[in-house]
Order: C-alpha cells, then structure tokens, then sequence
C-alpha cells in the first residue's frame, strides 16, 4: 500500500517539476524590460537580508546570555550546600559525602593534577549531570538529588592506566530519615 502511495506521490511532484520548468520556459519566450525585474529582485533581496539580519541578531541576543560561562560567578552565590570535588589519579575527593533527597548540592569541581571527567551516575547507571575537572579552573555543577541510593562518581575523560577505576560511590539519603 505505502508503495503505491509513494509511486503516484512520486508521479505528482514529477509532475509538478516538469509544469514548472514548462512555465520558466514558456516566460523565457517573452521579451520584457530588464530594468524593472532586476528592481524586483534587489526589493525582495533586501527583504530577505533585512530579515534574516533581525532574525539571527534575535536569535543571537536570545542564546548568548545562556552561555553556561556567562553563569558561572552567578552560579557561585546560589543556596545550594557547596560540595568541593578535586579529582586526582585516580580517585575521587569530596569535602562533604552527606547527601540527602531534595537538598540542592553545588559541586564545585577541580582536579589536582590532569584533566578529568565528573560524571554523576544515578542508581540505575543513568547520567544525571556532568562537567569537566580540570586543573586551576573550578566548574560548577548544581544537582538536587530526586531518590535515595547509591550514586556514582565515574571519570569521564580518559587520564592514564588507572581510569578505569576512578570510581566513587555516594549514598544520598531519604529526606527526613537516616
Ligand atoms: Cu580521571
């Protein structure tokens, strides 16, 4: 069924195409004034330029200022209880490993030595958020867990031979309970 449906779809736009080109052909015949075509067309170019040009400058003004970089200073004077994190080969340094459900954590992520990947792993191995360390910069990275479990901290940018374990478990706690 669908095949047929595509073959006389396909017919119809060939169609279409060849009237097309019959008409430019037929209108190529005719002899008319250069001048007033061409004044046409700069009118409708300048239309088009002038509103892709207020398009993109919206666009534009739209998408810069949220620029995660642009954030970054703001960022650090949130609420959130701020959590250091240097990543190191091979392991992961917190300064606080109490968590707890629906308490907003900023991380704030450096490394001590290489660049490395912080990527925040819910219980089910799924990625809930992730940023670079690196060394002398500080990324922030605001996470409001939703469940309790085991987290997991997996580096995510490969950083010699012992990658591979530079793995870290956090528990977050139930809100309320212990
Ligand atoms: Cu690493």
């Amino acid at each position: 069924m669908y095949q047929s449906i595509a073959w006389y779809a396909t017919l119809f736009f060939v169609f279409l195409i060849g009237l097309a080109f019959a008409f430019v052909y037929g209108e190529s015949r005719k002899l008319k004034e250069y001048a007033s075509i061409q004044e046409k067309g700069y009118k409708i170019r300048k239309f088009y330029f002038l509103a892709l040009v207020a398009i993109m400058g919206f666009a534009t003004s739209l998408s810069l200022s949220r620029l995660p970089y642009h954030a970054q200073h703001a960022l650090a004077e949130s609420t959130g209880k701020v959590v250091d994190v240097k990543g190191v080969q091979f392991a992961w340094e917190l300064s606080d490993e109490n968590f707890t459900v629906g308490e907003p954590i900023e991380f704030r992520v450096t490394s001590k030595d290489v660049t490395h990947g912080f990527g925040l792993y819910d219980s089910d191995l799924e990625l809930i958020g992730q940023t670079q360390a690196m060394p002398k910069y500080t990324n922030v990275l605001s996470v409001t867990f939703d469940k309790p479990g085991t987290y997991k901290i997996m580096c995510l940018e490969y950083c010699s031979t012992g990658h591979h374990v530079m793995i870290k478990d956090i528990v977050v706690k139930p809100k309320g309970g212990n």
